[in-house]
């Protein structure tokens, strides 16, 4: 009964603030824990910040309430007059800073471990344009634009929304499942950011500098992202699509678009 009167209040909220979101039934309360080594570490470091956070409110706001409703005026109570407490002041420095090195320690671990480029498998240069990406496979040879796939009907309202409504495009990048895969990001005019949430990449795509990230994708599938950084008038018409697919479809898509590229 109670599960149910909860869940009724969530889908309110829900209907409330996305009803408008075409990509409603995807709407989650938590956090993606992605499909990547270091989108699963993101996501374990966001929930132990996330219980620490949830511990010190319910007991700042038990106390607080305990006492606004145990020691108030209208019982006669009078205030407690007390300065210089060294040890409570100790006590009081000692536990933030506690909390702050519990929660430095695991972070410092994980950007550590997303600074690891070692040992890559394969190297993609990700550039931003304005508005668009480009993906070079420096190993393989392979170049190509992605482009929003959006149809103008779609745009300008004239015709329905498909469910990826501006989340899909022309050409995606395509990736081996299981290799490292080193990513190189730069841009060619503004700065950009290349985010795929799934994967645990959010990284700024600057014009003259090289930034990095890795990642090995766990399961096939299609992972969409956008530019995060506001690029210009189209920035949210430059959607990113990762199409994660095994090792074999992999050589063989290498073979095909190789052959696409030679006439
Ligand atoms: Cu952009």
């Amino acid at each position: 009964m109670v599960t149910r009167y909860l869940r009724g209040i969530l889908q309110l909220i829900r209907y409330v603030f996305f009803f408008a979101t075409p990509a409603y039934c995807a709407w989650t309360t938590n956090m993606s824990p992605g499909v990547t080594p270091i989108s699963h570490d993101i996501y374990r470091l966001h929930m132990l910040v996330f219980w620490i956070c949830v511990a010190i409110g319910a007991i700042v706001f038990s106390t607080l309430i305990y006492t606004l409703i145990r020691y108030r005026k209208s019982r006669g109570v009078e205030a407690a007059q007390f300065h210089e407490h060294t040890a409570l002041e100790i006590t009081l420095a000692i536990i933030p800073f506690l909390i702050l090195i519990a929660i430095a320690i695991p972070a410092t671990r994980v950007l550590i471990r997303m600074d690891d480029k070692s040992n890559a498998d394969l190297t993609i240069k990700v550039t931003g344009y304005q508005w668009k990406w480009r993906y070079d496979y420096l190993d393989q040879g392979i170049s190509f634009f992605s482009l929003l796939a959006t149809p103008k009907e779609e745009l300008q309202n004239t015709a329905p929304k498909n469910p990826w409504y501006l989340l899909a495009v022309d050409h995606p990048l395509v990736v081996p499942i299981h290799k490292k895969i080193r990513f190189l990001f730069t841009s060619n005019d503004v700065i950009h950011a290349w985010w795929v949430p799934a994967l645990g990449i959010k990284r700024d795509t600057l014009p003259g500098f090289i930034n990095e990230a890795w990642a090995i994708i766990e399961k096939p599938g299609i992972y969409r992202g956008q530019c995060a950084e506001l690029c210009g008038t189209n920035h949210a018409f430059m959607p990113i699509v990762v199409q994660a697919i095994d090792v074999a479809q992999f050589t063989r898509w290498v073979r095909a678009s190789k052959q696409k590229i030679k006439p």
